[in-house]
């Protein structure tokens, strides 16, 4: 007998949020109430076409920003056989960024739209759940200064904040805005309670295609 699937969870969010915390606090506690669970992020750094994107976002190397938008998109896409099977077996996989930081990213750069940016991610596993993690710039930029990456101005990042305000428009995405500027604990409980009712749904639909 085939056995029930796992969900897609994946959690955005402005940096700082608080994103990589609650994937790891979340799967902690859906292990340790006995449903498998595996964290994942993106951009994954340990694949030959990850090495090529911590290269660029370290500033160790330039890419043309085309470029460099597809190769996040193919690092996805290099992951989903590993995905599918995972979820297959019944494991719920809590992924940190998926490719709404990768629309949000490149169409904050001069001369993109979000429909190009969008395009090389149609039908990647859709996740069952997209939880965006609130968190205004001053209260974002109580948690310290940023790192020295690429992207990290908080010029650029209020544009990133506009645009996943666009992408969460879009009905067919499972979002739920929560608010991370409650304590770390509480933020747990919102993510947590979102995330049981999406594992309930999904034993029970076949997993989708995005923006398909
Ligand atoms: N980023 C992340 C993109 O520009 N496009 C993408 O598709 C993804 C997944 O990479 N500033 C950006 C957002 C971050 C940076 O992410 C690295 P992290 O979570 O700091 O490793």
């Amino acid at each position: 007998m085939a056995s029930k699937r796992g969900a897609l969870i994946v959690l955005e969010g402005v940096d700082r949020a608080g994103k990589t915390t609650q994937c790891k606090k979340l799967v902690q506690a859906l292990q340790a109430s006995g449903r498998p669970a595996e964290m994942m992020r993106f951009p994954d750094r340990t694949t030959t076409i990850g090495q090529l994107i911590s290269a660029y976002l370290e500033k160790k190397s330039d890419l043309e920003d085309h470029t460099v938008h597809l190769l996040f998109s193919a690092n996805r896409w290099e992951l989903v056989p590993l995905m599918k099977q995972q979820l297959d077996r019944g494991i719920t996989l809590v992924v940190d960024r998926y490719a709404f930081s990768g629309v949000a990213f490149t169409s904050a750069k001069p001369g993109f739209c979000m429909d190009w940016c969008m395009k090389p991610d149609v039908g990647l596993p859709k996740p069952d759940l997209v939880m965006f993690l609130q968190l205004n710039p001053a209260e974002a930029a109580l948690r310290g200064q940023f790192g020295s990456e690429r992207y990290e101005t908080s010029a650029f990042q209020k544009s990133v904040q506009q645009k996943f305000k666009q992408l969460m428009k879009d009905p067919s995405v499972n979002w739920k805005v929560i608010d991370a500027s409650k304590n770390v604990d509480d933020v747990h409980d919102d993510i947590k309670h979102h995330s049981l009712n999406a594992i309930s749904a999904a034993e029970n639909t076949p997993l989708g295609e995005l923006w398909k």
